[in-house]
Formats: structure tokens, sequence, C-alpha cells
């Protein structure tokens, strides 16, 4: 009897624990594949750089540089700066030109992730959004990347710093420039051309325009993107005069749109420059020729020669250093007034 009644008190207790214990995970069947995990966003970049660390030479970077495309004088003055300053340095440069396409720009950064001979990554960014996926798999496969020119929107975390122009204070340069253009106008209406709407280029001049313009009563009565070209801005130019030449200023957010909108107002009969105060941004040499010309008021500058400070941010990376987030490119503004405009004209490199 006694028997019986501890027996059944052991089957007892063994249910009891049995029913607390957490189910052991079920190890996958060898059969079974394990269920690809997302790749995990690194709480930090991994500090120690590349296998060289800590002596790391430009010798042994092969940068993978996702440039946008090539649609004017700043990107062509850019682009040069990363293939001479990688000669000049003796580092490998792979260079990847998006054709101004957000979706193979995502496909060159995928490419050069799966390149393993690519241990640096260099992005100017078309667009602000859409890069956290592939910086993630960019961190998990042990790359370098620098964000250049063109902030992104993304967890900085993801990439080692970002070397560009502070644009928002371009906007802010741009608005004060019009306003002691204007500064003895009645009316002080503005037409802005926008670049491409989705960049932070666009975004941050507009941005920084608008913070200051209140300052001097500026009105922008048409805004529109012509997507940083010649062309386009000519075009969005012309059709805006057909409809009213009540404009005493024009806001280019880069020069080739600028030299756009000149070529409309001298179309319609007007004297850009005089008629038309025209302000652009970049400070190339078309800007420069047509300050001289006396077309262009003012050309606000965005270097483009950035590729020292890119390959300099690589290369301590590389050797595990931990960097700024961001380095602001040093910029002026140039106009038309200055007595000296020819020899600076004659002194720049783009
Ligand atoms: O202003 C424009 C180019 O990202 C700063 O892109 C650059 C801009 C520049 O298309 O000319």
């Amino acid at each position: 009897m006694f028997r019986a009644k501890f027996l059944a008190l052991i089957v007892i207790l063994s249910m009891i624990l049995a029913a607390c214990t957490p189910a052991a995970t079920p190890t996958a069947a060898p059969t079974e594949k394990p269920k690809a995990e997302p790749t995990a966003v690194p709480a930090e970049l991994p500090k120690k750089g590349l296998a060289c660390a800590p002596k790391c030479e430009y010798k042994d970077l092969v940068v993978g540089f996702l440039q946008t495309g090539s649609e004017g004088g700043w990107r062509a003055a850019n682009t040069a700066s990363f293939k001479e300053t990688a000669e000049q340095l003796g580092l490998t440069l792979k260079f990847y030109d998006s054709q101004n396409d957000l979706a193979k720009e995502v496909a060159g950064f995928q490419q050069f992730i799966q390149d393993p001979q690519v241990n640096v990554i260099v992005l100017s960014a078309l667009e602000t959004t859409g890069w956290e996926q592939v910086l993630k798999d960019a961190a998990a496969a042990g790359k370098i990347v620098v964000i250049q020119d063109r902030r992104i929107d993304a967890p900085d975390t993801l990439f080692e710093t970002y070397i560009g122009a502070d644009f928002v204070e371009e906007g802010r340069k741009s608005a004060d420039e019009i306003c002691a253009l204007l500064k003895n106008s009645a009316k002080k209406n503005v037409w802005e051309l926008v670049g491409n709407v989705g960049s932070s280029a666009a975004k941050d001049r507009g941005q920084g325009f608008r913070e200051k313009m209140a300052d001097c009563g500026i009105t922008i009565t048409n805004s529109q993107t012509a997507n940083w070209s010649i062309t386009e801005g000519k075009q969005v130019t012309e059709a805006w005069l057909k409809e009213s030449k009540d404009v005493q200023a024009i806001f280019a957010q880069n020069d080739e749109m600028g030299l756009g909108a000149i070529e409309a107002l001298k179309e319609a009969g007007l004297k850009p420059g005089v008629d038309v105060y025209v302000l652009s941004v970049d400070a190339t040499a078309g800007a420069f020729k047509a300050m001289l010309a006396g077309t262009l008021n003012v050309t606000v500058e965005c270097n483009p020669l950035l590729a020292p400070q890119v390959y300099e941010a690589a290369l301590k990376a590389a050797n595990g250093e931990t960097l700024p987030k961001w380095v602001a490119s040093q910029e002026g503004v140039f106009r038309a007034t200055d007595p000296n405009l020819k020899q600076i004209a004659d002194g720049r490199k783009y």
C-alpha cells in the first residue's frame, strides 16, 4: 500500500515539475535551415578598424565610391577630386556612377558590400532617406563607411563621419545676400529654383533661406525644382515669365539652374543682374564667368574638393580611430562687385 502511494506521489511531483520547466528551444533539425535573422544593428561600429590597424596606410585602402552622377560643374570637380587624390595617395579607387538614379545607387552600394576587395565605401547620396539597411549590411561586413557631400537621415552609429557643407548656412547666406541686393527695392518678390527635391542640399538650402528671408521682407512667389540643370532652370523660368515679370531676384540653388534662368531672362527682354538680380550656389567656373559678364550678382561657395578630407578620415577609421560625426567644409561668398574678381576666378581649380 505504502509503495503504491509513494509511486503516485513521484508521478504527481514529476508532472508538476514538467509544467514549470521552460520548453527547451527546439534546435533546428539538421535538415531544416535556421531562419535567417535580420542583420543586427551594431550598437556602435567596430572600433578596431581594418585588419591592418593600427598600421594601415593609404595603399591598404580599396575605396568603393558611389557618385550621384555627372549633372554639372560642381559634380565634375568633386569626381575629379576623388580620382586625382586617389592617384596621389596611392589608394585603389573603384568608381560607380549612379547616373542620378537612386535605385542604381543602392544597387552599387550592395555591389561594394559584396566585393571582397573593397574595405571602404564612400557615399554621395542622391536622397537623404533609404540607406539604413545597406549601412547595417556594410557594418556587418566590416566595411568602413564615410558619407561625403550630402548628409543622410540615418543613425550616425552606422557610418564613421559625414564630410560636407553646411547647406542650411549656405541658404542663410543666400538670403542675406539677396536682402543686401534688394535693400533699396520697394518690392522683394523672389523666385526659387530648387535642386533634386529629395537631396539634403535642396532641402537644407531652402530651409536656411526661409530662416533669414523675413529679415528684410522677402516673399518667395515661385518655387519649383529644376533638378540642378541649366536646361530645366531655363524652362521653369521661361514658364514663370510667361505668367508674370514681377520678380526682383532669383535664388537658384546651384549655378547651373542660375545660368538657365539668366538665359530665360535675356530671351524675355530683361537684363539679368540688373533688372532682376540673380544669386546661385556652388561658385563654379560658369558662375565666375557670368559674374564677370554682369549677368550673375552673387555665387555662394560650396566646396567640391572634398577627397583629401574624405580619404584622411577613411584612413583614420581604418586604423580604429573614432571620428567626429560631421566635418563641415569651409566656404565663402563671391560677388560681381568684388574688385579682384578676375584674379580670384583665374586662381580657382574649378
Ligand atoms: O550644389 C549641385 C550638385 O551636392 C552640393 O549637387 C552638391 C550639389 C551642388 O548637383 O550643383
